[in-house]
């Protein structure tokens, strides 16, 4: 008999880190075992059964992973983000999209072997958003999952085609074969707004300039932000995150009337974002250095997102709004992560 566990990849990410901590604290789940090609910070290996340093670009390692184990969830996190990603643009293509692709083959080739549905579940991003200019942005309001799906950036394009791809496995895999699928994979996505952790710092994204002025404020150092002052997207603290991710991994299929949902928590200028950080570091030195082309990158991203249809689906609703994302998990936990 193979072990039963949940796979995660890139979970060596703020994400990862997260998710570990949340499963493990779990009744009933089934042990964890990572894969990410940087390995598992020391800190978090009590918590997973294995880690395995590896490529998903790897299909062999992939390979061994179907005869070790019976995976009955994939969270699959690995992905390059999108300032990263236009610095080699046709290697967050392989990262993102066939990394996805080598993921989905596996969760297929697993449902088969057990009879039975393997979770997918997959962040996806607002990056999948290209609103054309800022004035269409005030205008549109909350956008909804169907909207303005024209991404400017590799990694939008990545996103939104691998949230394509999941409903193709999940609903029509090889659907001119003369014998039908039986046991297809059943894919989840959730699209974030930036995220911010109190906890890790992300690498790569255009979306950092906000947890990257809280965190050099709270470590008293300067910090110039490579976006406007007004410069408005959607935001949520790293708990809710994750548990948005669980709840999707635990809602019953029948009530899911779509695969890709939005899930939001408040809405910040890059501005407000400053004044906040003010109010409980006031000695913070942080000033707006725009940097012309991440800067439009965020502007074709909406100032805020429909998640009506996740509150619907399956009761999402976040716990932390602006005020106790900061009062009650951002300030106190960085306060004592950095000592101050
Ligand atoms: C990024 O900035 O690339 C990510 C995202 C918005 O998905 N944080």
């Amino acid at each position: 008999m193979r072990p039963k566990i949940i796979l995660i990849t890139g979970a060596n990410g703020e994400v990862g880190h997260g998710l570990i901590h949340q499963l493990a604290a779990l009744p009933e789940m089934p042990p964890v075992v990572v894969l990410d090609i940087r390995g598992l910070d020391a800190a978090m290996r009590p918590y997973v059964y294995e880690t395995i340093v590896g490529d998903i670009l790897d299909t062999s390692l992939l390979e061994t992973l179907i005869n070790e184990y019976e995976i009955v969830t994939i969270y699959h996190l690995a992905a390059l983000l999108s300032t990263h990603s236009e610095f080699n643009p046709e290697v967050a293509h392989r990262v993102n999209v066939q990394g996805t692709v080598n993921l989905l083959r596996l969760a297929t080739e697993q449902s088969r072997l057990r009879g039975q549905a393997v979770k997918f579940i997959f962040p996806s991003s607002i990056a999948v958003y290209g609103l054309p200019d800022l004035a269409t942005k005030a205008a549109a309001g909350a956008v909804r999952e169907d909207q303005f799906n024209t991404p400017t950036t590799m990694y939008g394009c990545n996103k939104l085609y691998c949230e394509h791809l999941g409903r193709y496995y999940t609903f029509h895999y090889r659907q001119l074969a003369v014998t039908d699928e039986p046991f297809r994979v059943d894919f989840r996505a959730v699209r974030f707004p930036g995220l911010i952790s109190a906890l890790t710092l992300p690498t790569g994204g255009t979306s950092d300039y906000a947890p990257e002025m809280l965190h050099a404020a709270a470590q008293g150092k300067s910090y110039a932000a490579f976006v406007r002052e007004d410069t408005r997207i959607p935001f949520m603290a790293m708990p809710d995150a994750i548990r948005a991710l669980l709840m999707l991994a635990q809602t019953p299929p029948e009530r899911l009337t779509t695969r890709v949902y939005n899930v939001t928590s408040f809405s910040l200028s890059a501005g407000e974002i400053r004044d906040l950080t003010l109010h409980f570091f006031p000695d913070a030195d942080i000033r707006f250095e725009p940097h012309a082309k991440r800067q439009a990158i965020v502007d074709s991203w909406p100032a805020d997102i429909d998640d009506s249809t996740a509150r619907r689906d399956w009761g999402w609703q976040p716990q932390y709004d602006q005020q106790a994302a900061f009062e009650t998990y951002l300030i106190p936990t960085i306060r004592q992560r950095y000592g101050r």
